[in-house]
């Protein structure tokens, strides 16, 4: 859908109240940047020494080589391994943070959080070959945390979660050398390789691309999601509400927003604080309402049903609002464009992490030891700057959808009675025709939400279970996908199995490092059934992506085995050789390949092609 902005409601109306304001947001500065451009497009520039900058003519008129030599399909390799080498980075060092607080935790140097799950920080430990016999919960998680910082530099080989892959897929790794080692080494290396007069070789870079990848879907995410589980509890199914309506006419509205649930957490906590509730009420606020926002958003709604007020295009929107007394943020997905926003209203920016500070922002640095202390100084200041707030400038827009998120593996086993066999018998009788994993961001080159709502509909009208996180989750509890009464909007045999499971045809499985989540449940599928994960009736789309961290997921989700469908074009068109190994050769190497169809209605018909493929395959 080209020349529209979303097909939410609440967006479109908040975008007319940002025009007759005469408020920018990222739609228009996509406008003012057309045309685009092309070399960056196409993968074609490099900036990687000072003989350059150099760029390569698409068009063969112009120069064919940079200073150095380096041919446009060299340019366009090394480019998209700094890509995956960020986005691995960013989600992997997220996982460390996490795991560092679990080893505060153990050490008793961190007094504000405890070990929710105790089933899962033993059943990690013994992943991890740490005895749990007899040992206190503090020990172990010591020791566990010990491990997991380990696998960042590990030298044992490989990495732990590795085993959890079947072993046709470790040999596919073996063969082709890109098992992943330590965490922080894949990265590293990506580094050196794409430096000046390394890694020239298209193929040499792109498999170490996949490496990288590994180590963050294997690594770094898949520690991220479990430790996250061990210290804030495994999400169980949770209803919650969604979109900008949850903002609220009367309280105190503090905007969640970033990545790592170590801060929402704290602000979940802290904005039930009785004293701080009668402060705002002094204030003459209703009360205290915290609503996040992209991942911390899906972190706390999946394990509190914390209401969710949007997506990634929706972060201007919400303080155009003007209802908002604070958007506190952390890391990851946070427009630098807040922070001369919210001084158009009463709005504080408020920035936590050392590592991410912003023009405009109020910098209060939390960290795990004075976690509680900082989030209530936070709340604190939200609700003495209530007052400010011009209520003839504020507009919410009515829009709320209900939604059930908090899909866990641990949830969906339990929904399917404890095993698996449930789910692959539905698969087996065709109930369940396929999985698809629809996730990733919103980008202003699409239509807000449109590719991630329509795929998400026709996939599940003929039968595929479609399993989501990050921001594609969030467009689909907006348009109510995530509801069990969605079930009508399923093909027959899914609609069934829904109803008989009372679940949702769209499973919220988390935020964007939940998606080793749909890794695990994969892994153990093709366990289950003796196949490698390449042999299931699984595909993966990512319709409207923007990160780099979403460019690292679809590296390790096809170098799983598991082809995945991009909805926006990433910038390596320039090199045939890389386009085609991305997106035929991988097929060959690792199963798993690429598509890139930017129509929601024909990527979803490539899926399901490509799912009846693997049926036929497997013979059901
Ligand atoms: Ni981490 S990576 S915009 S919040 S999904 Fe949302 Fe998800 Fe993309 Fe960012
Ligand atoms: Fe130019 Fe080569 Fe330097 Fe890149 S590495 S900027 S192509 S000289």
């Amino acid at each position: 859908m080209k020349g529209t902005s979303s097909i939410d409601p609440a967006s479109l109306q908040m975008l007319k109240v940002a025009r007759d304001g005469g408020l920018e947001t990222a739609w228009d500065r996509y406008l003012a940047q057309q045309p685009q451009c092309g070399f960056g497009e196409l993968g074609l520039c490099c900036r990687n020494c000072n003989m350059g900058p150099c760029r390569i003519d698409p068009f063969g008129d112009g120069p064919q080589k940079g200073v150095c030599g380096a041919t446009g399909d060299i340019i366009v390799a090394r480019n998209l391994l700094r890509m995956i080498a960020a986005g691995a980075a960013a989600h992997s060092d997220h996982g460390r943070d996490i795991i560092e607080t679990l080893r505060g935790v153990a050490a008793g140097e961190i007094k504000d959080y405890t070990i929710k799950d105790e089933n899962k920080l033993k059943a990690l430990a013994r992943e991890f070959g740490i005895s749990t016999e007899g040992e206190t919960v503090q020990a172990i998680a010591e020791k566990l945390a010990e491990a997991a910082l380990e696998e960042f530099g590990t030298r044992k080989g490989y990495l732990q979660a590795i085993d959890r892959v079947p072993s046709k897929r470790k040999e596919i790794w073996e063969k082709l050398g890109i098992m992943p080692r330590g965490i922080d080494r894949e990265v590293v290396e990506a580094m050196h390789r794409t430096h000046f007069g390394v890694d020239n070789d298209p193929a040499n870079l792109i498999l170490h691309g996949l490496r990288c990848s590994l180590s963050d879907g294997w690594g770094g995410s898949l520690l991220a999601t479990e430790f996250s589980d061990v210290l804030f509890g495994t999400p169980r199914p949770v209803r919650g509400r969604s979109n900008l309506g949850v903002l609220s006419k009367e309280a105190v509205n503090i905007l969640v927003h970033g990545h790592e649930p170590i801060l929402s957490e704290m602000l979940v906590a802290a904005a039930k604080d009785p004293g701080l509730i009668s402060a705002a009420r002094a204030k003459g606020a209703s009360g205290i309402n915290l609503a996040g926002m992209c991942c911390t958003g899906n972190e706390i709604l999946m394990r509190h049903g914390v209401p969710v007020a949007g997506n990634f295009l929706q972060q201007e929107l919400a303080v155009i609002t003007g209802a908002l007394e604070a958007v506190v943020v952390d890391v990851q997905c946070i427009m630098p464009a807040l922070g001369q926003l919210a001084a158009c209203y009463h709005t504080k920016f408020i920035s936590t992490s050392p590592k991410a500070k912003f023009p405009g922002a109020i910098h209060i640095p939390f960290n795990e030891h004075n976690a509680l202390e900082t989030a209530r100084e936070i709340i604190r200041q939200a609700i003495e700057n209530y007052p400010n707030r011009d209520k003839n400038r504020v507009f919410i827009p009515e829009e709320t959808t209900a939604y059930v998120a908090g899909f866990s593996v641990e949830a969906i086993l339990s929904a399917l009675g404890g095993t698996l066999t449930p789910l692959i018998e539905a698969v087996k009788n065709k109930k369940i025709r396929g999985i698809a994993a629809l996730v990733g961001c919103n980008n202003p080159k699409v239509t807000q939400d449109y590719n991630h709502v329509n795929m998400a509909k026709a996939l599940i009208a003929r039968d595929v279970l479609v399993v989501e996180t990050g921001c594609a989750a969030i467009a689909s509890a907006k348009a109510g996908l995530l509801l069990p009464e969605a079930a009508e909007l399923a093909g027959a045999g899914l609609a069934e199995v829904c109803r008989a499971l009372g679940l949702p045809p769209v499973l919220h499985m988390g935020s964007c490092v939940d998606i080793s989540r749909i890794l695990t449940v994969a892994a153990a599928l093709a366990r289950e059934l003796g196949v490698d994960i390449a042999d299931l009736p699984v595909a993966g789309a990512a319709p409207e992506w923007m990160s780099e961290k979403a460019v690292s997921i679809g590296a390790y989700v096809v170098a799983s085995g598991i082809f995945t469908v991009l909805g926006t074009v990433p910038p390596v068109l320039g090199s045939n050789v890389v386009a085609d190994l991305l997106t035929r050769q991988a097929k060959d190497l690792v199963g798993g390949y690429f598509a890139v169809e930017t129509d929601p209605f024909k990527a979803a018909e490539l899926i399901i092609a490509h799912i009846d493929a693997k049926r036929a395959a497997l013979g059901i």
